[in-house]
């Protein structure tokens, strides 16, 4: 069952960053176990010219690529799909209008302004257009973030937009915009994720959240969230790396330990 209808049925469903830009990398977290990984050209060190062979690096490990565009601009989302990727996250929409632009980006006409190319990756190469057409609106997921105080003003607007299927609430940008970074605790923040999950729930719409400390998940499932992203591929390996150096120099000073 693809990730889309996991969703819809209420599953939680695990992923993570990648944010190194490295096929490698990707291929190591793919066959990890997690349902879905975000390959992040916002603030990521790769580019739309590495995403190709980080697709591909994905492609037998049976996890879902969801690529994060810098903007809901049509060209950047329409290239990530062609490419492969099974669902795009929009950074910083701040108005209905972004949602609307966002959703109608993804999805071929008459629904949306997806250009058409036969020729291409997502479709291999021409062989499966049919189906790929056909079955792209079952199973393209639409992430727009929540992270800008302006939007909050318009969560069932963008939750009842057609094509977006998650609402993903972006926790650092969110909290510096409200004046208060990094305290997920503080009632500003936790008001805007309820009213975020409110607006989700009475559209039947999931919601999403990246946090770092797997003792969170509870948290935030218990409210309800369930597209659940924790760590990155970055931290992954600094978090491993830190551990072992610092263990290493703990036998270094004691070596009889
Ligand atoms: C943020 O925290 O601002 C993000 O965009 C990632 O979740
Ligand atoms: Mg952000």
């Amino acid at each position: 069952m693809n990730l889309k209808q996991r969703l819809k049925n209420g599953e939680a469903v695990h992923g993570c960053w990648l944010n190194t830009g490295s096929p490698l990398t990707a291929e190591i977290v793919g066959l990890s176990g997690f349902d879905w990984v975000l390959i992040d050209l916002e603030h990521g060190a790769g580019s739309e010219a590495v995403l190709m062979p980080v697709l591909q690096a994905l492609e037998h490990t049976g996890v879902s690529p969801i690529v994060r565009v810098e903007s809901a601009e049509g060209p950047r989302i329409h290239r990530v799909l062609d490419m492969g990727a099974k669902g795009v996250m929009c950074p910083k929409i701040a108005t209905p209008e972004d949602a609307v632009r966002l959703a109608k980006g993804l999805h071929y006409p008459p629904f949306g302004t997806r250009g058409v190319a036969k020729m291409v990756r997502a479709t291999g190469f021409g062989k499966d257009f049919q189906s790929y057409y056909d079955s792209s609106r079952d199973n393209i997921l639409g992430i727009a973030q929540i992270e800008t105080t302006s939007i909050l003003n318009h969560l069932d607007s963008v939750a009842q937009t057609d094509g977006i299927d998650v609402l993903f609430i972006g926790p650092a940008d969110l909290s510096m915009e409200l004046g208060i970074f990094g305290q997920f605790d503080h009632p500003l923040f936790t008001d805007a994720m309820r009213e975020t999950i409110n607006a989700a729930q009475k559209a039947q719409k999931a919601v999403g959240i990246l946090f770092f400390n797997p003792e969170d998940y509870g948290r935030y499932y218990n409210m309800g969230i369930r597209f659940l992203a924790c760590g990155s591929d970055a931290t992954f390996v600094a978090d491993g790396a830190r551990r072992l150096s610092s263990q290493l120099n703990q036998f270094r000073s004691n070596p009889g330990l």
